[in-house]
Protein backbone atom coordinates (compact mmCIF):
# COMPACT_ATOMS: atom_id res chain seq x y z
CA UNK A 1 0.00 0.00 0.00
CA UNK A 2 2.94 2.53 1.10
CA UNK A 3 4.83 1.84 -2.35
CA UNK A 4 1.34 2.17 -4.32
CA UNK A 5 1.00 5.64 -2.49
CA UNK A 6 4.48 6.42 -3.63
CA UNK A 7 4.12 5.30 -7.22
CA UNK A 8 0.62 7.43 -7.68
CA UNK A 9 2.29 10.60 -6.06
CA UNK A 10 1.88 10.74 -2.60
CA UNK A 11 5.57 11.46 -1.12
CA UNK A 12 4.15 11.83 2.34
CA UNK A 13 3.71 8.19 2.43
CA UNK A 14 7.83 7.70 2.75
CA UNK A 15 7.86 5.12 5.49
CA UNK A 16 10.21 2.95 8.12
CA UNK A 17 9.64 -0.25 7.26
CA UNK A 18 11.21 -2.40 10.44
CA UNK A 19 11.73 -6.30 10.50
CA UNK A 20 9.78 -8.16 12.93
CA UNK A 21 10.95 -11.87 13.05
CA UNK A 22 7.91 -13.57 14.33
CA UNK A 23 10.03 -16.78 14.14
CA UNK A 24 12.19 -15.30 17.02
CA UNK A 25 8.92 -13.77 19.09
CA UNK A 26 9.86 -10.67 18.30
CA UNK A 27 5.93 -9.68 18.28
CA UNK A 28 6.00 -10.31 21.77
CA UNK A 29 8.99 -7.41 22.75
CA UNK A 30 6.95 -4.78 24.65
CA UNK A 31 7.64 -1.97 21.69
CA UNK A 32 5.68 -3.99 19.25
CA UNK A 33 2.90 -4.88 21.67
CA UNK A 34 2.13 -1.39 22.81
CA UNK A 35 2.05 -0.73 18.63
CA UNK A 36 -0.68 -4.13 18.19
CA UNK A 37 -1.47 -5.57 21.52
CA UNK A 38 -2.10 -8.76 19.47
CA UNK A 39 1.38 -8.92 18.85
CA UNK A 40 0.49 -9.84 15.02
CA UNK A 41 2.58 -8.56 11.97
CA UNK A 42 1.57 -6.14 10.40
CA UNK A 43 1.29 -2.79 12.64
CA UNK A 44 1.87 1.18 12.08
CA UNK A 45 2.63 3.52 13.77
CA UNK A 46 2.24 6.91 12.09
CA UNK A 47 4.44 9.74 13.45
CA UNK A 48 3.34 12.32 11.88
CA UNK A 49 0.30 12.81 14.12
CA UNK A 50 0.89 14.10 17.95
CA UNK A 51 0.80 11.80 19.77
CA UNK A 52 1.71 8.67 17.34
CA UNK A 53 -1.38 6.99 15.68
CA UNK A 54 -1.29 3.26 16.44
CA UNK A 55 -2.98 1.20 13.87
CA UNK A 56 -3.31 -2.91 13.92
CA UNK A 57 -5.19 -5.49 11.84
CA UNK A 58 -3.92 -5.24 8.10
CA UNK A 59 -7.51 -4.25 6.76
CA UNK A 60 -7.62 -1.52 9.23
CA UNK A 61 -4.03 -0.49 8.20
CA UNK A 62 -5.10 -0.41 4.59
CA UNK A 63 -8.24 1.73 5.24
CA UNK A 64 -6.59 4.21 7.77
CA UNK A 65 -4.16 4.79 4.94
CA UNK A 66 -6.50 5.43 1.96
CA UNK A 67 -8.49 8.11 4.33
CA UNK A 68 -5.33 9.59 5.27
CA UNK A 69 -3.87 10.21 1.72
CA UNK A 70 -7.25 9.83 -0.03
CA UNK A 71 -6.39 7.11 -2.63
CA UNK A 72 -7.12 3.12 -3.30
CA UNK A 73 -10.86 3.77 -1.88
CA UNK A 74 -13.39 5.26 -4.26
CA UNK A 75 -15.12 7.91 -2.86
CA UNK A 76 -18.71 7.12 -4.19
CA UNK A 77 -20.80 5.83 -1.23
CA UNK A 78 -21.70 2.39 -4.12
CA UNK A 79 -17.86 2.15 -5.08
CA UNK A 80 -16.27 2.58 -1.32
CA UNK A 81 -19.21 -0.29 -0.17
CA UNK A 82 -18.09 -2.73 -2.44
CA UNK A 83 -14.58 -2.36 -1.87
CA UNK A 84 -15.21 -2.54 1.82
CA UNK A 85 -17.43 -5.90 1.34
CA UNK A 86 -14.40 -7.69 -0.52
CA UNK A 87 -11.85 -6.42 1.94
CA UNK A 88 -14.02 -7.37 4.85
CA UNK A 89 -14.42 -10.59 2.64
CA UNK A 90 -10.47 -11.25 3.26
CA UNK A 91 -10.05 -10.96 6.74
CA UNK A 92 -12.96 -13.22 7.08
CA UNK A 93 -11.31 -15.62 3.85
CA UNK A 94 -7.85 -15.54 4.99
CA UNK A 95 -7.66 -17.02 7.87
CA UNK A 96 -9.38 -20.43 6.54
CA UNK A 97 -6.36 -20.19 3.44
CA UNK A 98 -3.44 -19.58 5.80
CA UNK A 99 -4.04 -20.51 9.27
CA UNK A 100 -6.60 -23.48 7.50
CA UNK A 101 -5.33 -25.06 4.17
CA UNK A 102 -1.42 -23.46 3.96
CA UNK A 103 -1.49 -24.80 7.73
CA UNK A 104 -2.42 -28.19 7.17
CA UNK A 105 -1.24 -28.80 3.58
CA UNK A 106 1.64 -27.46 3.92
CA UNK A 107 3.37 -26.78 7.45
CA UNK A 108 1.58 -29.31 9.75
CA UNK A 109 4.30 -31.78 10.93
CA UNK A 110 1.68 -34.60 10.85
CA UNK A 111 -0.80 -34.70 7.15
CA UNK A 112 -4.00 -35.09 8.56
CA UNK A 113 -6.31 -36.12 5.62
CA UNK A 114 -9.52 -35.11 7.27
CA UNK A 115 -7.97 -31.83 7.86
CA UNK A 116 -6.78 -31.18 4.57
CA UNK A 117 -9.65 -32.39 2.40
CA UNK A 118 -11.73 -29.79 4.58
CA UNK A 119 -9.59 -26.61 3.85
CA UNK A 120 -8.53 -27.86 0.16
CA UNK A 121 -12.88 -27.67 -0.26
CA UNK A 122 -13.05 -24.10 1.56
CA UNK A 123 -9.74 -22.66 -0.57
CA UNK A 124 -11.58 -24.03 -3.66
CA UNK A 125 -14.78 -22.65 -2.64
CA UNK A 126 -12.93 -19.23 -1.92
CA UNK A 127 -11.56 -18.88 -5.39
CA UNK A 128 -14.33 -19.88 -6.69
CA UNK A 129 -16.73 -17.05 -5.64
CA UNK A 130 -13.15 -15.01 -6.24
CA UNK A 131 -13.22 -16.01 -9.49
CA UNK A 132 -16.84 -15.27 -10.18
CA UNK A 133 -16.62 -11.63 -9.15
CA UNK A 134 -13.22 -11.28 -11.23
CA UNK A 135 -14.89 -12.56 -14.61
CA UNK A 136 -17.20 -8.99 -13.83
CA UNK A 137 -14.30 -6.65 -13.78
CA UNK A 138 -10.52 -6.34 -14.32
CA UNK A 139 -10.26 -5.89 -10.02
CA UNK A 140 -11.75 -7.25 -7.23
CA UNK A 141 -14.58 -3.56 -6.74
CA UNK A 142 -14.61 -2.97 -10.21
CA UNK A 143 -12.61 -0.96 -12.76
CA UNK A 144 -10.71 0.48 -10.26
CA UNK A 145 -7.70 -0.26 -8.45
CA UNK A 146 -8.45 -0.66 -4.63
CA UNK A 147 -7.66 -1.51 -0.95
CA UNK A 148 -9.22 -4.94 -1.44
CA UNK A 149 -6.88 -5.64 -4.40
CA UNK A 150 -4.16 -4.83 -2.03
CA UNK A 151 -5.68 -6.61 0.70
CA UNK A 152 -6.30 -10.19 -1.59
CA UNK A 153 -3.47 -10.24 -3.57
CA UNK A 154 -1.07 -11.53 -1.12
CA UNK A 155 -3.50 -14.63 -0.33
CA UNK A 156 -5.11 -15.62 -3.12
CA UNK A 157 -2.68 -14.29 -5.54
CA UNK A 158 0.20 -15.60 -4.53
CA UNK A 159 -1.79 -18.89 -4.14
CA UNK A 160 -2.58 -19.05 -8.20
CA UNK A 161 0.70 -17.54 -8.74
CA UNK A 162 2.48 -20.33 -7.25
CA UNK A 163 4.11 -18.47 -4.75
CA UNK A 164 2.98 -20.35 -1.60
CA UNK A 165 2.09 -23.46 0.24
CA UNK A 166 3.42 -24.98 -3.58
CA UNK A 167 -0.35 -25.48 -3.79
CA UNK A 168 -1.06 -24.08 -7.22
CA UNK A 169 -1.04 -27.56 -9.08
CA UNK A 170 -3.08 -29.15 -6.04
CA UNK A 171 -5.23 -26.69 -6.15
CA UNK A 172 -6.04 -26.92 -9.73
CA UNK A 173 -4.93 -22.91 -9.76
CA UNK A 174 -5.30 -22.77 -13.84
CA UNK A 175 -8.99 -23.48 -13.62
CA UNK A 176 -9.42 -19.97 -12.06
CA UNK A 177 -8.63 -17.98 -14.87
CA UNK A 178 -9.96 -14.32 -14.17
CA UNK A 179 -7.88 -14.47 -10.90
CA UNK A 180 -4.95 -15.71 -12.52
CA UNK A 181 -5.64 -12.81 -15.00
CA UNK A 182 -6.21 -10.51 -12.35
CA UNK A 183 -2.87 -11.43 -10.18
CA UNK A 184 -0.59 -11.66 -13.36
CA UNK A 185 -1.81 -7.78 -14.13
CA UNK A 186 -1.18 -6.87 -10.17
CA UNK A 187 1.79 -8.51 -10.30
CA UNK A 188 3.43 -6.44 -12.78
CA UNK A 189 2.48 -3.06 -11.23
CA UNK A 190 6.07 -1.79 -10.12
CA UNK A 191 4.34 -0.80 -6.37
CA UNK A 192 3.77 -4.20 -6.05
CA UNK A 193 7.08 -5.29 -7.35
CA UNK A 194 8.72 -3.42 -4.41
CA UNK A 195 6.36 -3.86 -2.11
CA UNK A 196 6.65 -7.70 -2.23
CA UNK A 197 10.35 -7.38 -1.20
CA UNK A 198 10.04 -5.53 1.67
CA UNK A 199 10.55 -7.67 4.98
CA UNK A 200 10.90 -10.66 3.08
CA UNK A 201 13.49 -13.33 4.65
CA UNK A 202 13.04 -15.51 2.12
CA UNK A 203 13.44 -16.40 -0.95
CA UNK A 204 15.98 -15.05 -3.66
CA UNK A 205 18.57 -12.54 -2.16
CA UNK A 206 17.96 -10.01 -4.85
CA UNK A 207 14.03 -10.60 -3.58
CA UNK A 208 14.41 -9.72 0.25
CA UNK A 209 14.71 -6.19 1.76
CA UNK A 210 15.05 -6.85 5.39
CA UNK A 211 14.49 -3.76 6.30
CA UNK A 212 13.75 -0.33 4.32
CA UNK A 213 14.05 3.12 5.36
CA UNK A 214 14.72 4.95 1.84
CA UNK A 215 13.65 4.52 -1.55
CA UNK A 216 17.28 3.98 -2.42
CA UNK A 217 17.50 0.81 0.17
CA UNK A 218 15.77 -1.49 -3.29
CA UNK A 219 19.13 -0.22 -5.49
CA UNK A 220 21.46 -0.71 -2.44
CA UNK A 221 20.53 -2.80 0.31
CA UNK A 222 18.56 -6.04 -0.90
CA UNK A 223 20.25 -9.15 0.57
CA UNK A 224 22.42 -9.81 -2.64
CA UNK A 225 24.32 -6.75 -2.27
CA UNK A 226 24.37 -6.74 1.88
CA UNK A 227 26.34 -10.17 1.74
CA UNK A 228 28.63 -9.51 -1.25
N1 LIG B 1 -5.92 -10.45 11.24
C1 LIG B 1 -4.53 -10.08 11.25
C2 LIG B 1 -3.70 -11.34 11.04
C3 LIG B 1 -2.22 -11.06 11.18
C4 LIG B 1 -1.43 -12.34 11.33
O1 LIG B 1 -1.98 -13.44 11.51
N2 LIG B 1 -0.09 -12.22 11.24
C5 LIG B 1 0.77 -13.38 11.40
C6 LIG B 1 1.74 -13.48 10.20
S1 LIG B 1 0.85 -13.68 8.70
C7 LIG B 1 1.63 -13.20 12.66
O2 LIG B 1 2.02 -12.11 13.00
N3 LIG B 1 1.91 -14.31 13.38
C8 LIG B 1 2.75 -14.26 14.53
C9 LIG B 1 2.24 -15.12 15.65
O3 LIG B 1 1.17 -15.72 15.50
O4 LIG B 1 2.90 -15.19 16.70
C10 LIG B 1 -4.25 -9.04 10.16
O5 LIG B 1 -4.92 -9.11 9.13
O6 LIG B 1 -3.41 -8.15 10.36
Amino acid sequence: MLEELLAAGVTEAEYDAWLIRIGEGDQFSSGFVEVNPNSKIPALSDHSTTPPTRVFESGNILLYLAEKFGHFLPKDPAGRTETLNWLFWLQGSAPFLGGGFGHFYNYAPVKIEYAIDRFTMEAKRQLDVLDKQLARGRYVAGEEYTIADIAIWPWYGNVVLGNVYGAAEFLDAGSYKNVLRWAQDIASRPGVKRGRIVNRTNGPLNEQLHERHAASDFDTNTEDKRQQ
